[in-house]
């Protein structure tokens, strides 16, 4: 497999998902800005949607889209996904609120909003967060093992320290407790992420 990733960006949860899985791939970086991969090819030649994550699987077939990226490495390894009859259910339910509610929330931060703007995603991503941890059965967020859903929260989780908001005292301890796992110690570290006090 091949992951297309930025450092940081959402794509930090699918390689910390494989290497949950023990999923073996290769990472090529892309500079978002620019569109350009770090061998220069044109990154919208590969995936015109222009953004990250893509994974390419050992049979060339791409996947996009984080929903579909981690839904599939859980299907390949069941154990990160909620186990039961609606453990499927459960993960796709989770990681479309976190795409489609929280993902999205944060967009204004990343695409220089004013103040007033920064202001109300601050309010909308704090809601989420909130929501999120008053439902979360712990030590982890759909259950008591770990799943790919972990991987995403924690990657805009850290997205949320970077930016100062005000992260609860029970999310950061949930954050450490994410961080500690060797996956994604690993993944911070392969990104270069490992030394900026955020990880
Ligand atoms: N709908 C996509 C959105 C992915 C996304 O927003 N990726 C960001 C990084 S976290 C990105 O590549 N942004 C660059 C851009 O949109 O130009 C998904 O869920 O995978």
């Amino acid at each position: 497999m091949k992951l297309y990733y930025s450092p940081g960006a959402c794509s930090l949860s699918v390689r910390i998902s494989l290497h949950e899985a023990r999923i073996a791939a290769e990472f090529e970086r892309v500079d978002l800005k620019a569109k350009v991969t770090e061998r220069g090819d044109d990154y919208l030649a590969i995936n015109p949607k222009g953004y990250v994550p893509m994974l390419v699987l050992d049979d060339g077939a791409v996947v996009t889209e984080n929903v579909a990226v981690l839904d599939l490495i859980a299907d390949r390894v069941p154990v990160l996904r909620p186990a039961g009859p609606l453990g499927r259910t459960r993960l796709i339910e989770m990681l479309s609120y976190l795409s489609c509610e929280l993902h999205i929330a944060f967009k204004p931060f990343f695409h220089g909003a004013d103040e007033a703007g920064k202001t109300a995603a601050s309010e909308a991503v704090m809601t989420r967060l909130g929501f999120l941890e008053s439902q979360m059965p712990g030590p982890y967020l759909l259950a008591a093992n770990f799943t790919v859903a972990d991987a995403y929260l924690f990657a805009m989780l850290r997205w949320a320290k970077g930016f100062e908001l005000p992260v609860s005292t029970g999310l950061l301890d949930y954050f450490d407790r994410v961080l500690a796992r060797n996956a994604v110690r690993q993944a911070l570290a392969e990104e270069g992420l490992i030394e900026e006090g955020l990880a």
